[in-house]
């Protein structure tokens, strides 16, 4: 059933753009990353010298190639023709960005759609519109999304989760491994991190210390 495949790929979600790699090689982030554990990865392009163009398709192309290897979802983030030309697993949306419904119509019933919520209200249009699974956050603060919005808490999870039990959830903005085990005790199907990985010393060991808490959670 697609709703448990989704929320199995949710457990562990790296989200990374070039901008997020330091002076670390980008896809020697994204192997050690996979090589850890995460179950899901997501392509967010954004922020200071952002790939575009043919460099963000070869980029694109080379996540894909890594993440068909670990058997791992590969997403992309906002760019819904990106996406479709390289017949990506699905597309992230945020409330700025294309409508959840125009995005669904143009990627058709079979690719993954998340969709960035910050309320009830949003989350309940997301899954009106046939969104797989949305995005809950910030929770905790972060210096990776500078124009994020307020930060939630654990306990809009819990409301979540509670008006719509069956909707897969992941939850997202400051999340480290200390604070993981509420998060998932919150109700929610997993983590998406991007420093907690990226900015790493050692990505691999990150990522596998982040999949072994959240495994021993889901049990
Ligand atoms: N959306 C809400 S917070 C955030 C995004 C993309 C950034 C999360 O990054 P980090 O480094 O895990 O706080
Ligand atoms: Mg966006």
């Amino acid at each position: 059933m697609r709703n448990m495949e989704v929320k199995k790929a949710l457990s562990l979600y790296f989200i990374m753009g070039t901008p997020n790699s330091g002076n670390q090689d980008p896809l020697a982030i994204v192997e050690a990353a996979l090589q850890g554990g995460v179950t899901c990865f997501q392509l967010r392009e954004k922020g200071l010298h952002a790939l575009e163009g043919e460099a963000l398709l070869v980029f694109a192309k080379k996540c894909q190639e890594l993440c068909k290897l670990y058997r791992v979802p590969f997403i992309v983030n906002d760019d819904v023709d990106l996406a479709l030309a390289i017949h990506a697993d699905g597309v992230h949306v945020g409330q700025d960005d294309e409508q959840a419904d125009s995005v669904r119509q143009r990627i058709g019933p079979d690719m993954w759609l998340g969709v960035s919520t910050h309320n009830v209200q949003e989350v309940r249009l997301a899954q009106s519109i046939g969104a797989d699974y949305i995005g809950l956050g910030p929770i905790y603060p972060t210096s990776t999304k500078p124009d994020a919005s307020a930060v939630v808490g654990t306990t809009l999870i819990e409301e979540v989760h509670a008006v719509f039990p069956d909707m897969p959830i992941v939850a997202i903005g400051g999340i480290t491994p200390s604070t993981t085990g509420s998060i998932i005790q919150a109700g929610a199907d997993g983590v998406a991190v991007v420093s907690a990985i990226a900015s790493a010393k050692d990505p691999h060991y990150a990522a596998s210390d982040l999949s072994k808490i959240i495994h021993s959670l889901q049990g």
